[in-house]
């Protein structure tokens, strides 16, 4: 049964179209940290994410690499779950869109709304963005494109079934009036209300017949269902409902917090809280949506190309560096610009400085001072009272932000703590108590405070950072039973006697110019060469020359280019993207396929000189064995593809060199 301790929290769940970027990262750390500090609160937490795997999109995209889709959708899902291990996101269940009792769930709710009479069969005639999986209007569009991407968008006319949502307007308009923290922010639910509900909502179209990617309905095998009805039942298929393993179910939903990017509140503030309705289902408590991290003022976003990979920053500079910045930047409620320099001086400011160097001093104090030994505490004056009240408060305090998910705020507090033991230092100076031997009281008492300030800190920093909790742990030698939430609930003056180690620092300070030089050289964060450690001494010409990550011109040397002629080119059937080329290189001729059937007819290529990657190994696409690659550029802008021709007419055979 669900009771007040029991707390479910989800991520969306990400397209398995392509990367995940530090964008996507976004949100599932935010939920992580929520789900380990309700964890440490004494919560019985699920805490949910997976993967979005049906739709035109993936089936496209699985074409373009030479996969089936569930071949494609089987990879990219290991490279998710391969980013959420290094993340250390502590999700309970991973749920696909492909999973039996997903699909099974879906199908068993399209037949329900079906038979009750919300789903009824008609025609849509509608503008449609393949990457956003959306309809528009025209009056929707922006500058003729797609308003949330600015791709083009596709005219689409198809026989399709929709979901009754008009029939629902009063009871989603009445239950915003009724439920005012329903969504958040203020700002967003405001936007949504007015410009979305208010003005009616239509009725949805929700099954598709122009691709065969998806769940098939039950009533009608022509259509399949709509990607996002598909996609939203994931929070209930997750929990097992509608199976006879239901229990989670039974014990978190309704869900308390959604957390969902801007671009897609709209799905889970309308459709979904209708869909449940439909269904006689409570309704989540929270839907909580969080602005954009841009990028040179873009969306990071794999459609665009321009996002940094989350595995070579963590490769970089540790799961924690990443955890919290993102941490930091909190619950974006506008969007936020991400840039190298910040990502860098956040690292070297808070963790490394702020945090590292209390650490250290503290050590280095106690080794020195009293033979590695914590000191009990002898005295309080008013500095240990103040530094005592704040300890007393912090987690009351952080309890109360995490409420409703202020992240940022809650890191905000526990590194003002952090900075209050700081300046604690500087004001009682150790160094020269430790001169004076009536002074060892007050000595002991100093840098007993500002272990068990650590300790606290450091108890509450275990929502955010998973690997450098630990290790302050061991530093000071403190027990599990003092890395609860229960055990800092009031700042304790017993916890001495325990031997420190001082050990390595924990954040290596980072060279400012030299990591942004790294990041925002193209294609570096691709580079896996790895911990930043190993580079802070070193800064010869050798060492340089891997930060721009050349290859060698042996290496470029192997890659066979040749000049071809087409002398033929054709469409190849049920592959809308390929075309089949014959080309001729030299006194060879070699059949090569291409995904560029969107931009060029068959006819406009015959006689074209093109570049052959001539030295690949044959593959199979659609049948047809490929025996190398036509160079293109692509500029993911303008959605331009374009073939690399030469510009004087040259025979075909010749080596690009
Ligand atoms: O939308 N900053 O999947 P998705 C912040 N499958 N958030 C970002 C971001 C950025 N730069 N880039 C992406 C889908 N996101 C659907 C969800 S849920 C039932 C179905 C966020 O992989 C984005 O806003 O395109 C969204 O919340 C999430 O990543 C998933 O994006």
């Amino acid at each position: 049964m669900k009771t007040d301790k029991n707390y479910y929290i989800t991520t969306p769940i990400y397209y398995a179209s392509g990367k995940l970027t530090v964008g996507h990262c976004y949100s599932t750390v935010l939920a992580d940290i929520c789900a380990r500090f309700y964890r440490l609160n004494g919560y019985n937490v699920f805490y949910a994410t997976g993967s979005d795997e049906h739709g035109l999109k993936i089936s496209r995209v699985a074409e373009q690499n030479g996969m089936s889709p569930q071949q494609f959708v089987d990879k990219t899902v290991l490279e998710f779950k391969e980013i959420w291990k290094k993340l250390g996101i502590t999700y309970d269940k991973f749920i696909r869109t492909t999973d039996v009792e997903h699909v099974e769930l879906v199908k068993k709710v399209y037949d329900k709304l079906f038979k009750q009479g919300d789903i009824y069969l008609g025609e849509y005639k509608g503008l449609y963005c393949v990457p956003c999986e959306t309809f528009f209007t025209e009056s929707q569009l922006v500058d003729g494109k797609c308003p949330d991407c600015g791709r083009p968008v596709e005219l689409t006319k198809e026989e399709c079934y929709f979901l009754k949502l008009s029939k629902y307007q009063k009871f989603l308009e009445d239950y915003f009036e009724q439920h005012p923290n329903f969504l958040v922010p203020e700002t967003r639910k405001n936007e949504i209300f007015n410009n979305f509900i208010k003005p009616g909502i239509s009725d949805l179209c929700v099954s598709r017949t122009t691709f065969d990617w998806g769940i098939r309905l039950p009533f009608n095998n022509k259509h399949v269902a709509y990607v996002w009805i598909d996609a939203l039942l994931n929070y209930l298929s997750v929990l097992g409902y509608g199976t006879e393993n239901d229990k989670n179910y039974k014990d978190f939903w309704p869900c308390n917090v959604h957390v969902v990017g801007r671009d897609i509140t709209r799905f889970h503030a309308i459709i979904w809280p209708i869909l449940l309705k439909m269904l006689d289902l409570p309704l989540p408590a929270q839907i909580h949506s969080t602005g954009f991290i841009t990028l040179k003022g873009d969306k990071i976003s794999k459609s665009k190309s321009n996002g940094f990979d989350p595995i070579s920053l963590i490769d970089r500079y540790g799961a924690d560096a990443l955890r919290y910045y993102l941490a930091k930047l909190g619950p974006l409620y506008n969007d936020i610009p991400y840039t190298s320099e910040q990502f860098i001086n956040t690292i070297n400011s808070d963790l490394c400085n702020d945090l590292g160097n209390l650490v250290s001093r503290t050590l280095a104090m106690i080794t020195q001072y009293n033979n590695s030994i914590i000191p009990e505490p002898k005295l309080r004056d008013s500095e240990e009272t103040d530094l005592e009240t704040s300890c007393n408060q912090i987690l009351d305090n952080c309890i109360t932000l995490m409420k409703n998910q202020n992240i940022d705020q809650m890191v905000n507090k526990i590194f003002t703590l952090i900075r209050q033991a700081n300046k604690y230092i500087d004001l009682t100076e150790p160094w020269k108590l430790s001169k004076d031997s009536n002074k060892k009281d007050k000595l002991h008492t100093v840098l007993y405070y500002l272990s068990e300030t650590i300790r606290i800190a450091t108890t509450l920093l275990q929502a955010i950072l998973i690997e450098v909790p630990a290790k302050i742990f061991k530093k000071f030698g403190y027990e599990k039973e003092l890395q609860t939430f229960e055990s800092i609930k009031k700042f304790s003056t017993n916890n001495y006697g325990q031997k420190v180690e001082k050990g390595d620092n924990l954040f290596p300070r980072l060279d400012v110019e030299k990591e942004i030089a790294y990041l925002d050289t193209p294609n570096q964060t691709e580079n896996k060469e790895t911990k930043v450690e190993k580079n802070t001494q070193a800064n010869n010409a050798e060492e340089k020359a891997n930060t721009i990550n050349y290859i060698s011109i042996e290496d470029f040397s192997k890659v066979k280019l040749l000049t071809g002629k087409i002398i033929n080119s054709e469409r190849i059937e049920g592959a809308d993207k390929l075309l089949k080329n014959t080309v001729e290189i030299g006194k060879e001729t070699k059949t090569i396929c291409s995904g560029i059937a969107k931009w060029y007819k068959p006819e406009e290529l015959i006689g074209k000189i093109v570049i052959v990657v001539s030295n690949l190994p044959p593959r199979k696409l659609r049948g047809i064995e490929s025996q190398g690659m036509l160079l293109c550029a692509e500029d993911t802008e303008k959605d331009i593809i374009s073939l690399l021709t030469v510009d004087k007419l040259v025979s075909s055979g010749c080596e690009v060199c």
